[in-house]
């Protein structure tokens, strides 16, 4: 069988890392983007050893840039069969009545709008060919709300009403649709929503055992490996540690 092109969201760290790494290994081709072009780099010349690689820069906030970016990659690059929507953060943890419009800004214009472009940009070679598998990475907080999660919460809550949009809309298309909602997973996630404070993010995963981007990147591989009949719709996915989006039994 001949490898499928996946283009991955957020591939400069994280979960979107893990996954490049994963598929590398799988027969897959890869787009990976981000905005950290030495990151992408760097990962593109590490997988280049086990598979083709391409890579794109884009601010997922920046339509005409999302637009532009993809429809730039070369002719053998644009029949994308697997697209990714992992690139999301959470900026700021507070409550609604003092929470910064920059940072409901940004994840709404991240979460919800970039993924709309990116998918956007990508469909039209899906839709003419009729196939196709999308994967939202969405969240627990797109499945609960906690206290301070508000705005991150309503962004990952469109993206699991969105991932059911997509699959009723894209169902006549035979295009597969899944929505991957993990719990608390160690990456760069906490360091970017405490504004670069490390102590803080630290002590997010201390005292039990976090998912770790290897773990969401199993599960998409997993997904993407099913027969043609065969769609994981929705997958919740939590530490053992972890109950609901704010019990977790620590060790402290
Ligand atoms: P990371 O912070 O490690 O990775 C986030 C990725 O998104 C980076 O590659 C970053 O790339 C990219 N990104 C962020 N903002 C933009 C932007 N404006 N334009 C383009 N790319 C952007 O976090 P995770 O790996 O944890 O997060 C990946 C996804 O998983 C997110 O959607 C997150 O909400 C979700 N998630 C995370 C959980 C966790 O506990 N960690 C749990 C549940 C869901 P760059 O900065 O180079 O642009
Ligand atoms: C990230 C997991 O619990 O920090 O989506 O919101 S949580």
């Amino acid at each position: 069988m001949s490898k499928r092109i996946a283009l991955i969201t957020g591939a400069t760290s994280g979960i979107g890392e893990a996954t490049a790494r994963t598929l590398a290994a799988h027969n897959f081709k890869l787009i990976l983007c981000g905005r950290r072009r030495d990151r992408l780099q760097k990962l593109e010349t590490e997988l280049q050893q086990y598979t083709e690689v391409t890579t794109l820069s884009f601010e997922v906030r920046n339509q005409r840039e999302v637009m532009s970016s993809i429809a730039s990659l070369p002719d053998a690059w644009k029949s994308i069969d697997v697209l990714i929507n992992n690139a999301g953060n959470a900026h700021g943890l507070d409550p609604i009545q003092t929470g910064s419009v920059d940072d409901w800004d940004a994840m709404m214009d991240i979460n919800v709008k970039g993924l709309l472009y990116v998918t956007k940009a990508v469909l039209p070679v899906m839709t003419k060919r009729n196939s196709g598998h999308i994967i939202n990475i969405g969240s627990i907080a797109g499945k609960e709300v906690y206290a301070n999660g508000n705005v991150y919460c309503a962004s990952k809550f469109a993206v699991d009403a969105l991932t059911k949009g997509m699959r009723i809309d894209l169902n006549a298309h035979n295009i597969k649709v899944t929505g991957i909602h993990p719990g608390l997973v160690e990456t760069e996630f906490s360091l970017v929503r405490f504004k670069g404070d490390e102590a803080r993010s630290k002590n997010v995963y201390k005292g039990f055992d976090p998912l770790m981007g290897n773990d969401i990147a199993d599960l998409i591989l997993f997904t993407l490996t099913r027969p043609a009949h065969v769609v994981i719709a929705d997958l919740v996915v939590l530490p053992t540690a972890q109950a609901s989006a704010t019990v977790v039994k620590k060790n402290i």
